[in-house]
Formats: structure tokens, sequence, C-alpha cells
């Protein structure tokens, strides 16, 4: 039996180079934060299986809700994201396996009964994950709120160790910029991790075979497979989906 170490220990090093034998380069050295975030990131990677379930949702409605919610209460806007986090709580009560971390030795699932939900803010220093605590029991605009107060923390470096922990799920979006999936690292303890990417509008088959405008959120859904299986991971992307589009969501 070979042990894992043993085929770690055969890879190739990563070798020590001089980037300036091909042209001029400049130095910089790497921030306290870019360390930190790395070796987490890095621990994650490696330690965790991941599989990512990437999928579009119809929020051509969720969009419709948010648009006018906006328009009747232009102080308490709300972003894709808000909703997102608002919809999980959802979402996870219907799939509890996804609020739930590993034991340190593997022996036990723990369940959460909470819902705080991560998100991660990309920051002159790196990237910082608050959590946004009990979003059961704040409404979508209180998270809005809640989300940029703690984002504008995070880039002016003012996050406690308290506000970056307690997450049951992270969000990642890159919607505000672009893409159209990618794979987002798990932010252990937490397993499972959702990202977003830009809304896309296209054309569906609709009634009498006409061509229908509607608007997709595609989803990149990273999730620990030593926990949830992939149709697990499908049917928790569906039921997103589904939640957003509920206009309890603005009650
Ligand atoms: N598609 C299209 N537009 C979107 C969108 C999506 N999926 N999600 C948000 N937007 C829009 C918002 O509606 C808003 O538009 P308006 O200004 O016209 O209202 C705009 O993008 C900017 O939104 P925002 O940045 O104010 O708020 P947000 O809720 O979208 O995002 C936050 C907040 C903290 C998640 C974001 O600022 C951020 O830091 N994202 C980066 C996270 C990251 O780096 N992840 C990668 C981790 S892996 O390296």
């Amino acid at each position: 039996m070979t042990k894992i170490t043993e085929l770690l220990d055969r890879l190739a090093p990563f070798p020590a180079m001089d980037f300036s034998e091909w042209g001029e380069v400049e130095i910089t050295p790497t921030t306290r934060y870019q360390k930190l975030t790395g070796q987490f990131l890095g621990r994650n990677w490696v330690g965790i299986p991941h599989v990512t379930h990437n999928d579009e949702v119809d929020v051509t409605e969720a969009e419709a809700n948010r648009r006018a919610w906006n328009a009747d209460n232009p102080e308490e806007k709300i972003t894709p994201v808000a909703m997102a986090a608002k919809a999980l709580v959802e979402v996870l009560r219907q799939f509890p396996m996804f609020n739930a971390s590993l034991s340190e030795d593997g022996d036990a699932l723990i369940l959460k009964r909470y819902f705080n939900i991560g998100i991660a803010v990309d920051t002159p220093n790196g990237l910082l994950v608050p959590v946004i605590h009990g979003c059961n029991t704040q409404t979508t605009a209180e998270i809005a709120a809640s989300m940029a107060i703690l984002a504008e923390k995070a880039r002016d470096k003012g996050l406690s160790m308290a506000e970056m922990s307690g997450s049951s799920i992270t969000v990642s979006s890159l919607g505000h910029i672009g893409g159209t999936s990618f794979t987002p690292i798990i932010n252990s303890p937490d397993v499972a991790i959702v990202g977003l990417t830009k809304l896309i509008e296209r054309p569906v088959r609709g009634a009498d075979d006409a061509p229908e405008w509607r608007l997709f959120l595609p989803v990149s859904l990273s999730y620990d497979h030593r926990v949830i299986n992939g149709a697990d991971a499908a049917r928790f992307v569906v039921a997103l989906g589904k939640a957003l589009n509920d206009k309890a969501l603005f009650a």
C-alpha cells in the first residue's frame, strides 16, 4: 500500500527561479493578508475533495421583483448577492447537510441550526470573508445593509475574527464583473460555497415555439464530496433558483 505522503514525495519540487534571466522584473513583498489567505486556500484546495456543479437558474421574476423593490425603496437597495444570501436560508433548511461541518477526525457531521452566510469580499489587501450572522432573522434589505457595512469594513481592514467566523455556507460573487462559471474554493469548515457570475439574457422556446427572452444567473457550487453527493448538489441549485424567484424574499 502506498501512503499519500510517499506519493507527494515522488512529485517534482517547485523550482527556485531567477526570472531576471529572461528580462527586467520587479519584486514586491506579499501582504500579511495574502500570506494568510494563501495558506488557508492552499490547505482547503489540497485537503478537501472538491467537485464544482455548474448550472444557470432562471431569475427573470427575481430580477423583476428586485428592480421593483429598488424603485420603490431607493434607500434600501437590494443587490443580487443579498437576495442569494436570503434565498440560501430557505435552501439550507431543505438541505441541512449543506449547513454542516465535518468533525476534525471525520467521525461526525455537525449539523448547524443557525443560518450565517459568509460573503467573499475583494479588498486591495486580498480576499476576506465577513459573515452575516442570523440571516434567518433579517429581511433581504437588512442583509443587503449588513453586507454593505461588512464589505466596507473588510476594505478598511476593520474586521474582527468574530465577524469572519461561524459561517454556514459562503457566497463568492463575480457577477458585478463578468464570467460564466468558475471553481470557488470551499471556505472550510463550511462544506460548500456558492459562486455567482454575471446575469445573462438569452432566448428560450416559449409558447407556440416563439422565442422568449429570459434572464439567467450562472451558479457554480463547489462542495465537499465526502459530505455531499452530486445529485443533492444539482437539487440544491435548482432549489436556489426557485427560492430566488419567491416573492417572500421581499416580505
Ligand atoms: N450579474 C449582474 N450584475 C450583478 C450581479 C450579477 N450576478 N451581481 C451584482 N451585480 C450588480 C449589482 O446589481 C450592482 O449593480 P448596480 O450598481 O447597477 O445596482 C453592481 O453589480 C455592483 O454591486 P455591488 O458590488 O455593490 O454589490 P454586490 O452585492 O454585487 O457585491 C461583494 C458585493 C462584496 C460581493 C463584491 O463587492 C465583491 O467584493 N465581490 C468579489 C468577491 C470575490 O473576489 N470573489 C472571488 C473569490 S475567489 O478569488
